[in-house]
């Protein structure tokens, strides 16, 4: 019902950031998080529809399936908050269950503003929610909410869509030791983990049939080119997606077809790339179902329980704090 919007994301270091993971010594690098600017968003919202990532399918389908009973084993009055909400559709299901029982304050954490507007807009409208979103960093964002929680409140910590594949296995279990810090023990965080699947399904869903997955990866070098008046030219590079099996997750890669140079003006550097080298933008982690309960453990929480989806192997995770 009501909605506000609280402090603004501070702009990080994009032009440090893409200098230093360009000249780096061996594989050049981006940030994934850089692939979320206003297009790289849209087209992301475009991937969850395509036949062959069914992710966010599965992800919504465990949550609209499981809603009730997710919600069931949750202490009474809990605030919500969610860590990079997107569009918050998937969201609906737990906020409608747990308003059905209580008045609920929903925190959507987003970097992206058009995502956390949409978010509202989307989420706005359920009768007995209020939504305070926060256009924070993860971490910022989560502690902003957990100030506003009253006596007796219990936080329900969304990370949804597999996000936490999105970091090296390390740092994924650093974060959740992060989060864990912030929570009070009995607080819960409902995990959502993408599971291992038969490598040509999962390089096909990096790497789509028509063409979205590779537009929102070269959608990077747009953005650099725009914002650090940069001069990559889109056609001499190329997406690719690869399984690394050693590490258990799939690599999106942009392939420069030629030896070139590119200078970038914002970030005072030109990068010299042979043919065939790559600039690394993203890893997405998979999972076993039965590694997460030990995670948890490792990290400060035991996993209650879990939801799997038989179609598109997914795991669903309730987390509680110790
Ligand atoms: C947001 N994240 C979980 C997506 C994933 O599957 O790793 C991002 C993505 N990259 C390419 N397609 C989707």
């Amino acid at each position: 019902m009501a909605t506000a919007v609280v402090a603004q994301y501070s702009q990080s270091n994009f032009a440090g950031d893409v200098r230093a993971g360009l000249l780096r010594p061996g594989q050049k690098e981006l940030p994934s998080k850089y692939l979320y600017d206003e297009v790289g968003s849209a087209l992301f919202e475009v991937i969850s529809v395509l036949p062959e990532y069914g992710l966010t399918r599965a992800d919504e389908r465990l949550l609209g399936r499981h809603a009730v009973d997710i919600v069931g084993r949750l202490k009474s009055h809990v605030l919500v908050a969610e860590l990079g909400s997107g569009t918050g559709r998937k969201t609906r299901w737990i906020l409608e269950a747990l308003a059905r029982r209580q008045r609920t304050t929903y925190c959507p954490i987003e970097i992206s503003p058009t995502a956390l507007a949409r978010c509202q807009s989307e989420l706005g409208q359920i009768e007995y929610v209020s939504i305070v979103g926060f256009e924070r960093l993860y971490l910022d964002g989560l502690l902003a909410a957990a100030s506003g929680r009253r006596e007796n409140e219990h936080l329900l910590v969304l990370f949804l869509g597999s996000t936490i594949g999105n970091f090296d296995r390390d740092a994924g279990e650093r974060f959740l030791a992060e989060v864990r810090r912030i929570l009070y023990p009995g607080d819960a965080m409902l995990l959502g983990t993408d599971l291992e699947k038969p490598v040509p399904q999962l390089v096909a869903a990096y790497d789509d049939s028509i063409g979205v997955t590779a537009a929102f990866n070269l959608n990077l070098l747009t953005r650099i080119n725009r914002e650090l008046d940069a001069d990559f030219d889109l056609a001499g590079f190329r997406h690719e997606a690869r399984y690394n099996s050693p590490e258990r997750r799939i690599e999106m890669h942009l392939r420069s077809l030629r030896g070139q140079s590119v200078t970038i003006a914002g970030s005072r550097c030109t990068v010299s790339f042979t043919k065939d080298e790559t600039i690394w933008t993203e890893s997405s982690h998979k999972y076993r179902a039965d590694e997460i309960p030990a995670m948890a453990r490792r990290t400060g929480y035991r996993c209650d329980a879990q939801w799997l989806d038989s179609e598109w192997p997914f795991a669903e995770n309730l987390l509680i704090a110790e």
